[in-house]
């Protein structure tokens, strides 16, 4: 649970970084879980999406958090489920999730962009949030995520579909825009860490991340909530499941009731 003082941080910075959150042994289950994950794809349950680079190696595993249990534990234990809840003041639950996985010398980079600038397509409103969980080294070398401190309040930026950077068709914020809007690099946060180490993030955040150009693989573990009455509706053309879940079961973690009271949600 967090204090008064983290939830402030979170709302004026968009986002918060907790380092040493996840144990030891419940990261090499989640790691071990996630490379049987990528090399046995047959045996995946159903609902578990693959994608893959260009080149060939894994990019992201979507929707672990269902049926694979080390993913599904981690996001409503209370480290994770906690925070989120407090965020939104209400019950949440798992919009989608994904391992971001960043092969060495080959992972590809995620474009600037914010969350809301695509998942607003989804029929959802704005109370959504990650939390991005490191399964090992994220460095500036091997691809770590960076986010633009205080975006969050600038509304959502024009965005263009690429498809041709990389193999996933990726939401991005025009080169206009981020020209008119990121005017210093100091604007720019990298969020280096290790194994264990958590960032909770708004949705409407500007983040991306680069090449992994280093030998080390990069394991980054999202779970992007919803708060639990955020439900998606109106949309003509939905995206499929394996991306936006459409299953609406509340995160268990059981709080006080002096958690969700702390400050109003932004
Ligand atoms: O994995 C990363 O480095 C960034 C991923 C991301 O921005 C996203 O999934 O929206």
């Amino acid at each position: 649970m967090w204090t008064k003082g983290q939830l402030t941080t979170y709302r004026e910075q968009g986002f918060l970084v907790q380092r040493g959150l996840i144990p030891p042994d419940q990261i090499e289950r989640l790691r071990s879980a996630a490379d049987e994950m990528m090399s046995e794809q047959d045996d995946n349950p159903p609902e578990v999406h693959v994608v893959r680079e260009k080149s060939g190696p894994v990019r992201s595993v979507f929707c672990m958090h269902r049926n694979v249990q080390p993913f599904r534990e981690l996001c409503r234990s209370e480290p994770i489920a906690g925070p989120v809840k407090q965020i939104f003041g209400s019950d949440a639950y798992i919009f989608h999730s994904k391992l971001n996985y960043k092969e060495s010398f080959e992972g590809t980079v995620w474009l600037w962009h914010q969350d809301y600038g695509y998942w607003r397509y989804d029929g959802v409103d704005d109370r959504l949030a990650s939390a991005l969980v490191m399964l090992g080294p994220n460095t500036r070398n091997n691809g770590s995520i960076a986010l633009v401190k205080g975006s969050h309040r600038w509304g959502v930026l024009d965005h263009y579909s690429d498809e041709i950077t990389t193999s996933y068709k990726q939401w991005c914020i025009t080169p206009e825009a981020l020209r008119e809007h990121i005017t210093d690099e100091s604007m720019i946060i990298p969020i280096e860490g290790d194994a264990g180490d958590v960032c909770f993030f708004d949705c409407r955040i500007v983040h991306g991340s680069n090449h992994n150009f280093s030998p080390a693989q990069r394991y980054s573990l999202i779970y992007a909530f919803a708060a639990i009455d955020n439900v998606p509706s109106g949309v003509e053309n939905p995206r499929p499941d394996w991306v936006v879940a459409r299953q609406f079961e509340p995160v268990t973690a059981e709080l006080p009731e002096s958690a969700t009271s702390l400050g109003a949600p932004a």
